[in-house]
């Protein structure tokens, strides 16, 4: 069981909603706090490498982004965090201002208030812990940042919510990271400022067709609990929003890889009213990929991770069809599928699907898998292997003297359950 905990020195006790005031708030909603920070064995990083300044700027920043209060920071000089001396400090220690820190204390907040507006906060990390920083679930090490968004959390007047609802203001440290929508409206109310929508969430980059796009799920980006309509109160994820334009009807297909985050992919209409499809785990590994057929128009992307936790990494985007380029793939006149390139793994392959009378389904229309080998023609575009659910996608191919969008799905075949099979599932023509 690890706590934080707080005192407050001079403080009055408050009525309260969901959210719990400290009896306290600042004359205006904002506060400058100096620190210059450097733990009990003089190391002023943490053992990931991050430094714990960086660490407390980072945790300032996620209230600042957040709500309408905001957090200044004094880098580089040190008060002493025990020192009643009208400036606000935040400091490692190895005693709790003389005291001997609770073993289960993680950190101190004293907070200083008169006639209700409070006056300075300081706040004490408990030295003798193994602190690190980290995101993610509980690690064995104190994870500092989260740490102090909590006790920052008390500096500007809240108090420990524990009544269930998603929060930062918990007494025990938990796998929350950022001040959660409750903390929000807190501060909201004891302000009287609204939380603004993060500036991150209205951000959105124009991408073309076919090109790939490098992002990074990081600290500055919008989360998934901030965007309208999310159904998760606490999801911490991180989300990039991507536009594109669409100029003729067509199946396109979208793929978002990541070699460090379990990618999340979901496509909107431009006003993000639609939820048109989504994926989690369709392309190679955790890799998303996505398709679906589209009227000419603009749409949206959402970049994302799967996991409710703030996972960071960087990706690939990349939102594939052929418009103009000759096409990869064609039906011959006997009905096999003849393919020039597709993308699997990374390497280009070249092949050929074999057409399939299929006696349980003569009505169908079905192929099997006829040779395949590495060294697909480079240039030629088209046609999409999803290595999650073995689809086939082609955008488009060859057939019958003009262009088709067309999906093929992977059918096992009772006579021969080990052989590769798929199944016409839809197709239109451009
Ligand atoms: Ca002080
Ligand atoms: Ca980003
Ligand atoms: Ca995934
Ligand atoms: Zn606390």
């Amino acid at each position: 069981m690890r706590l934080f905990c707080f005192l407050v020195l001079y403080g009055v006790a408050a009525t309260s909603f969901a959210y719990q005031f400290m009896g306290g708030r600042w004359p205006q909603p904002e506060t400058t706090i100096r620190f210059d920070l450097v733990d009990t064995q003089g190391r002023d990083r943490a053992p990931s490498g991050t430094r714990w300044n960086d660490g407390f700027r980072e945790a300032m920043e996620r209230w600042n982004r957040s709500t309408g209060f905001t957090f200044h920071a004094d880098e580089g000089t040190a008060p002493d965090p025990c020192r009643s001396d009208g400036q606000s400090g935040a400091g490692f220690r190895v005693d709790d201002c003389g005291f001997v820190f609770g073993r289960t204390t993680l950190a101190i907040t004293y907070t200083q208030t008169r006639a209700g507006l409070i006056e300075e906060a300081d706040i004490v990390f408990n030295g003798t812990l193994d602190w690190d920083i980290y995101s993610g679930p509980l690690r064995r090490r104190e994870d500092f940042v989260r740490v102090a968004t909590h006790e920052l959390g008390h500096v500007l007047g809240l108090d420990h919510e524990d009544s269930g609802v998603p929060s930062i203001m918990t007494s025990l440290v938990s796998d929350l990271e950022f001040p959660q929508k409750d903390d929000m409206d807190g501060v909201a109310v004891l302000y009287d400022v609204p939380s603004p929508q993060p500036e991150a969430c209205r951000r959105q980059v124009a991408i073309l067709l076919n090109q790939p796009v490098e992002g990074r799920f990081e600290p500055s980006d919008c989360q998934r609990r901030f965007l309208a309509d999310s159904p998760f109160d606490s999801d911490d994820s991180f989300v990039d929003l991507y536009r594109f334009q669409l100029p003729v009807t067509a199946l396109v297909v979208v793929q978002l890889a990541s070699d460090t985050a379990d990618s999340y992919l979901e496509l909107y209409d431009r006003e993000r009213q639609k939820l048109i499809a989504w994926d989690d785990d369709s392309g190679t590994g955790l890799d998303a990929m996505l398709y679906a057929r589209l009227e000419p128009g603009e749409y949206l992307i959402q970049a994302n991770t799967a996991l409710s936790w703030a996972q960071t990494g960087d990706y690939r985007l990349q939102v594939r069809v052929n418009l103009d380029q000759p096409s990869a793939a064609r039906l011959t006149d006997d009905w096999n599928i003849v393919i020039d390139a597709v993308e699997v793994d990374g390497g280009l392959l070249h092949g050929e699907l074999l057409s399939y009378v299929n006696p349980l389904d003569p009505e169908g229309l079905y192929w099997r898998l006829g040779n395949i080998a590495a060294g697909g023609a480079s240039g030629r575009g088209g046609v999409v292997y999803f290595p999650g659910s073995r689809n086939v996608i082609f955008n488009p191919i060859d057939a019958l003297g003009r262009h088709y969008d067309a999906v093929l799905r992977p059918y096992v075949n009772p006579a021969d359950p080990t052989g590769w099979y798929w199944r016409l599932e839809s197709a239109w023509p451009r």
